[in-house]
């Protein structure tokens, strides 16, 4: 089969009048970014960048030093291009606005430069998450206030994932299209098309040894997978849990099941786990895209408003039949 790169895609993408210019430079210049993060990720203890960076992020999560190179990485690839009027990283307090020396453009890039980086140093898979917005008409110095725009708002999201390969992931809302890094030629190839989730599953990511701290709804749900075949559902369930987001997501978009992060008692005043701008809603924009759904439980994640660049919800994506169930569970508690 003839090998389609990145580029031609999105340049196929333009002409079908899916993306603009700016948007497809954005892409090309992200896809260079997660290459350079790639290059430092397979180096591990060879090139010094495993361990603590001895800094804390706005999370009070000690940094990996891994951290803060994809984070620079990331800031160095998108401030000359023109495509953005500022940026937001999970590993940084404030919003980054393009600096004068640089062209402002229409897009907010929010990204969480390397996710799942606990794992970095146990040799797991992490990734970069992506999601982009429009930066508000007639704002040319935008605030954070710009960026609270619901996930419905997002023009494209993505994400890659530092496995046994490198892949990128992508969406601008018309399919979720996969391309892998051939590290010969340095360029990325198509090779998932139109990946969609099936609606049915029958396995599930959640860390179990929070069990005690669910509310009722999750505990339901989670002890009818756990009975098996001899319980409601009538049917065994498998169990996976990465504690990298991005390979949990990749492997439901790949072969379907249901993630799980729920609300637990000892994170309520926190409001979840995971963040909304730069993680729930950039893979609840590529998982609807799929056919799945994503939810907080109670509510469509692309339609919470956001009020707070790096503030938390519970997350339950994936297969559409199994989002839906644990939905009427809250809806019947
Ligand atoms: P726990 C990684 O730190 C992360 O933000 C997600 O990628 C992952 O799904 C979750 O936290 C893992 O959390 O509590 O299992 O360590």
């Amino acid at each position: 089969m003839r090998r389609v790169t990145l580029t031609q895609f999105l340049i196929e993408q333009q002409r079908k009048g899916l993306m603009d210019a700016d948007l497809r430079l954005l892409m090309e210049v992200v896809a260079r970014a997660v290459k350079a993060i790639a290059v430092n990720v397979s180096k591990g203890a060879l090139a010094g960048v495993l361990g603590e960076a001895g800094s804390d992020n706005v999370q009070g999560e000690a940094q990996k030093k891994l951290d803060v190179i994809a984070n620079d990485i990331l800031i160095q690839a998108n401030e000359w291009g023109g495509h953005l009027a500022a940026m937001a990283s999970e590993e940084v307090e404030e919003i980054r606005p393009i600096s004068s020396d640089y062209p402002r453009g229409g897009f907010l890039l929010l990204f969480d430069p390397l996710d799942g980086s606990s794992n970095i140093d146990v040799n797991i898979s992490v990734g970069t998450i992506f999601s982009v917005l429009r930066c508000p008409e007639g704002v040319t110095a935008p605030t954070e206030a710009d960026f609270m725009q619901p996930g419905t708002a997002q023009v494209a999201a993505g994400y890659s994932v530092y496995g046994p390969s490198t892949q990128l992931i992508l969406t601008v809302g018309d399919g979720v299209h996969g391309f892998t890094l051939d590290r010969e030629m340095g360029s990325f190839i198509y090779t998932h098309p139109n990946m969609t989730i099936p609606e049915d599953t029958k396995e599930y990511a959640i860390n179990a040894s929070n069990a005690r701290y669910w509310e009722a709804p999750v505990q339901r749900y989670i002890g009818e997978l756990q009975a098996g075949k001899d319980g409601p559902r009538e049917r065994d369930f498998n169990m996976r849990w990465v504690a990298s987001m991005v390979a949990d997501v990749h492997r439901i978009l790949t072969r379907g099941g249901i993630f799980m992060y729920p609300m637990d008692s000892k994170m309520k005043d926190k409001g979840g786990k995971l963040r909304l701008m730069y993680e729930a809603n950039p893979m609840a924009m590529i998982v609807e895209a799929a056919g799945g759904a994503a939810s907080t439980g109670r509510e469509r994640i692309l339609d919470v408003q956001p009020t707070k660049l790096h503030q938390r919800v519970p997350v339950v994506l994936g297969s559409k039949n199994e989002v839906e169930r644990v939905v009427r569970y809250h809806l019947e508690a």
